[in-house]
């Protein structure tokens, strides 16, 4: 449904208006994802290891393992190299290849028979670091690539330990560059919980991490924090009753396990944030590209007017020889008018973009929290709008017709609203056993190569509710 609507009418819009590309099927079709990232040695590996019930991931005290890894399902176990992974057009990690070889060759790809893995594909990242002076050592733009994970994850889950609790450096950054704007998606987690003595240690964490928060996410109210730890043989027992810690640890693996129905519902998401801002850019430029045809209309029939007066007035009184001097300066004024004219109104109406909006959407700007979403969105389209205005001059679009203005209207007010409703309403409905997403789930093959596999049953969770909204650990 959703890749239907992208193929018609939002693709070809974009492609007549040169808006940015929609997603690609293959991104549409890639399948659920969980970003997982944190300090080093918070615990990242060791809790894909604990959910995948395998040693998949190298763990230890030391940074062991600088690479992004992702995890998915494979019916053998393979590993597969950054090169390998960026060029092959069936994986949805081309995207990565412009952040360099240096990033690349931190790219891994593991292939695992875990259950979990059908549904899910993880990706641990490599540890941040804290240290002021290591902070440029890695050689590619790290908030770069992890806000490109972020943004195609459907769940990001940030491990923080009790012997780090702080958001200085690497996390600061990542947090103000790669992360604002998807706090949705982001499950905040106080690992290792089990390494806290006593209530003092536990409280000093908990109070130092919320300090630390407080610095970088911009709201008032706390966010949920998941205090939990991985139970591991060999680690000394804390004084503290660990149940509340395993009742969240529980809730963060729900949550994890719902990233399929959290794909469907980010989707759609995605696809009504792209029909908006397409709406947006389109409407404004049209609408310029109108006054502009008006306005070249209007020159031309006062030039051709004055002129056939002019030759008639002449022909009239006589004077038959002027009327080749006429056409000379017709012709001349014509020229005038496109060389000098017409390109000075296509700059002002072009610099007239914002007034065009503000007049295009006067009735839902007077709302007012229609008009800070709105206005937010126009800067966001506003400079690739101009750019586009500019470069291919406003000449060349073609009217838009009305039934595309009246399908585009219809799919944002009416289709995507109405395909929200019916995903909520399927999983108030269903049971245990949710029919699989449409778009269907690539997992990736050894022996044919990374072909499409069926996709497979996903329960939203363990326990059949479905508000993921709301967060109930421990
Ligand atoms: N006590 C305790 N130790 C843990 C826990 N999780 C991980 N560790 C240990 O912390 C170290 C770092 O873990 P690792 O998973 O490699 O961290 P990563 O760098 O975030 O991937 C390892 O020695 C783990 O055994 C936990 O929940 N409790
Ligand atoms: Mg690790």
């Amino acid at each position: 449904m959703i890749r239907e609507f992208y193929s018609d009418p939002l693709d070809p819009l974009a492609k007549q208006f040169m808006f940015r590309r929609p997603p690609t099927i293959g991104e549409l079709r890639r399948p659920p994802q969980v970003l997982m990232l944190g300090n080093h040695s918070s615990g990242k590996s060791t809790f894909v290891n604990h959910l995948l019930g395998m040693e998949v991931q190298k763990t230890g005290v030391a940074p062991t393992d600088d690479n992004f890894t992702i995890i998915t399902y494979g019916p053998h176990e393979t590993d597969r190299d950054g090169p390998s992974v960026v060029s092959n057009p069936d994986l949805p990690y081309e995207g990565l290849r412009h952040f360099g070889d240096q990033l690349v060759s931190h790219i891994r790809l593991k292939l695992q028979p875990a259950d979990l893995l059908r549904t899910v594909t993880l990706i641990d990242s490599p540890g941040m670091i804290d240290e002021a002076k290591e902070e440029n050592g890695r050689g590619f733009d790290f908030p770069g690539v992890v806000r490109w994970f972020a943004d195609r994850a459907d769940l990001v889950m940030i491990f923080f330990d009790p012997d780090k609790p702080g958001t200085t450096g690497e996390t600061l950054q990542v947090f103000k560059e790669s992360l604002n704007g998807i706090d949705h998606k982001l499950l905040i987690v106080l690992n290792k919980m089990d390494q806290c003595q006593n209530l003092h240690d536990f409280a000093r964490a908990y109070g130092a991490l919320c300090w630390n928060l407080g610095k970088v996410i911009p709201r008032k109210d706390l966010p949920m924090i998941y205090n939990t730890f991985v139970p591991l043989e060999g680690k000394p027992k804390s004084e503290l009753p660990l149940e509340d810690f395993d009742k969240a640890r529980n809730d963060l693996i729900n949550e994890l396990r719902r990233a399929p129905t959290r794909r469907m519902d980010n989707q759609i998401t995605q696809m009504q944030a792209f029909a908006e801002r397409l709406r947006l850019h389109v409407f404004v430029i049209d609408e310029a590209a109108r006054r502009y045809r008006r306005s070249r209309e209007r020159s031309y029939a006062t030039l051709v007017l004055l002129f056939a007066a002019l030759g008639v007035g002449a022909f009239v009184t006589g004077f038959i020889l002027a009327i080749p001097a006429l056409a000379v300066v017709a012709a001349a004024a014509a020229a005038l008018l496109e060389l000098v004219s017409l390109p000075r109104k296509k700059k002002r109406l072009i610099n007239q973009f914002d007034e065009i909006f503000e007049g295009l959407h006067d009735r839902e700007l007077l709302v007012r929290d229609r008009a800070e979403d709105l206005r937010a969105m126009w800067e966001e389209v506003h400079p690739r709008a101009r750019e586009v205005a500019e470069k291919r001059g406003l000449q060349s679009f073609e009217k838009m017709n009305w039934l595309d203005r009246e399908v585009l209207n219809e799919l944002i007010e009416q289709d995507i609203p109405r395909l929200r409703s019916e995903l909520y309403d399927a999983l108030r409905n269903v049971s245990l056993d949710v029919s699989p997403p449409s778009e269907g789930q690539p997992a990736v093959e050894e022996s044919a190569d990374l072909e499409e596999q069926p996709t497979v049953p996903v329960a939203p969770n363990d326990r059949g509710s479905f508000s993921w909204g709301k967060r109930n650990p421990g």
